[in-house]
């Protein structure tokens, strides 16, 4: 699976529909800025790290890409919305660039390769600009200063453009996760599959993109977080570097590939010998029935707090039936009181897209709800966006020391149940899901049922380590 999806085959990258869905968006929300504007973006340029001669990492800016589905670093694109044109400016040709990297793409393949209507060089950029006067760009960087008279950046209007264009994801968008999340099926199916070779995080981190590279996806979303035992608490836990030992019990990654600049995002949770301990899966069923609840919610016009709050109950009427809570407590009493809070810090999910955390979720970080302030989409859904669901819950000595030590917040938890369950520090269960017309659909396949993620990790476990070539 190292070339790109076969529905793609042919296809491109639909750059010149996404150029007028921003212009859409730009005249419905401020008609007469908008009115003949020129957009002008530059992507990622390569740059040097200080006192040598060897290039930084490059990711694509997302903005540019959306506009050309262009990877060429120092490329640029101008689009005039009232002639409905859109030009890709690929870098000047530099011979010496040649002699070390080879033969750049043609004007002509450009042209077959991309979605747009004309393709020049980075030289034409300053004449072009000039002609059109003035243009909306993000903002004013390194790649573009030069062009900064004609430039005029960071205005509202033009970002809510750009990101409500971003949110809805058309076929090819579609097609491009489908993968990138098939990719990452595998990958997490590797891990599951070779816990005897995997006796420190890193070697989870590095089984998981070691398979997602032999796939062809080169990228991760975001850094692997590989966690094991009380670990699984921290959230973005990416030390990934803590020894697996049996006592942990328990095992969470959270990792997903990139496909051409397409971000997966999913979380899989596993024992650490395939057999779950009582406490393990109880949480563990927990969390799934927190995600199953929620999927019952994923519609079109079903507002995102409502399925986050949702998850929330669920947390609270589990955590009375294994009696953290006390009986006494009926489940709206402790819903009122917040009491989950700390056990489910972060949202249900956020949107997915080009950047793991997508545009357009709109949350309100300082919402002084305890509940919502983590939530990275306050809006309804819409057929097109693609979301995660990620409920949690998690045993974070940290998190709950203000709660355990605040009587009025303490008197809801039975402390001698609650204290069995810290070993196992956290679950979560995260998939990646595209909502449609009339519910939505799950983009990833990898199994969550704890019979049969027992099956797979006692399976690897027979192989015995002389089953995987290791280098010690
Ligand atoms: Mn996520």
């Amino acid at each position: 699976m190292t070339s790109g999806p076969k529905s793609l085959e042919g296809k491109k990258y639909p750059a010149k529909q996404h150029a007028r869905n921003v212009a859409n968006h730009f005249k419905t929300k401020a008609a007469s800025k908008s009115k003949d504007a020129y957009y002008f973006i530059s992507g990622e340029d390569y740059e040097l790290y200080k006192y040598c001669d060897q290039t930084k990492p490059i990711r694509q800016n997302r903005y540019f890409f959306y506009l050309t589905g262009c990877n060429i670093p120092g490329s640029h694109v101008l689009y005039d919305s009232a002639r409905d044109k859109l030009v890709l400016y690929l870098p000047n040709v530099d011979k010496e660039d040649i002699m070390w990297s080879g033969l750049p793409l043609s004007q002509e393949d450009a042209l077959k390769k991309y979605d747009v209507d004309e393709v020049k060089f980075a030289a034409d950029v300053q004449q072009d600009l000039h002609a059109a006067g003035k243009a909306f760009t993000t903002d004013i960087n390194q790649f573009n200063e030069k062009y900064k008279a004609y430039l005029v950046e960071s205005d509202e209007d033009f970002f809510y453009a750009l990101d409500e264009s971003r949110l809805i994801k058309d076929e090819y968008e579609i097609e491009l996760m489908k993968h990138a999340s098939a990719i990452t099926d595998n990958c997490h199916l590797a891990v599951m599959s070779a816990v005897p070779i995997e006796t420190n995080e890193t070697h989870i981190h590095a089984e998981f993109t070691y398979h997602a590279i032999r796939q062809g996806a080169k990228n991760q979303s975001y850094d692997p977080i590989c966690c094991s035992g009380e670990s699984c608490s921290t959230l973005h836990w990416v030390k990934n570097d803590g020894e697996i030992t049996e006592d942990k019990k328990s095992v969470l990654i959270d990792a997903g590939a990139e496909w051409e600049c397409y971000a997966s995002d999913v979380t899989r949770c596993f024992p650490i010998n395939g057999d779950w301990t009582k406490e393990h899966l109880e949480i563990y069923n927990l969390v799934l029935k927190m995600q199953t609840e929620a999927y019952k919610l994923i519609r079109p016009g079903v507002d995102w707090e409502d399925a986050h709050l949702k998850a929330h109950k669920v947390l609270i009427e589990e955590f009375l039936k294994l009696g953290i809570f006390k009986s006494e407590y009926s489940v709206e009493e402790l819903f009122k009181a917040k009491a989950s809070a700390k056990f489910f810090p972060h949202g249900l999910g956020h949107l997915l897209g080009m950047d793991t955390h997508d545009v357009g979720g709109y949350a309100n970080y300082s919402d002084p709800d305890p509940l919502l302030c983590y939530l990275r989409i306050r809006r309804k859904l819409q057929e097109g966006m693609v979301v995660t669901n990620e409920p949690g819950c998690y045993f974070s000595p940290f998190l709950l020391e203000e709660t355990l030590e605040d009587p009025e917040k303490s008197k809801y938890i039975n402390r001698d149940v609650l204290d069995k369950y810290w070993y196992v520090g956290g679950v979560r269960i995260e998939d990646d899901v595209l909502i449609t017309k009339d519910g939505h659909e799950v983009f990833t396949k990898i199994t969550k049922d704890p019979k049969e993620i027992s099956a797979i990790v006692k399976a690897g476990l027979a192989k015995g380590k002389e089953g995987f070539h290791i280098v010690v």
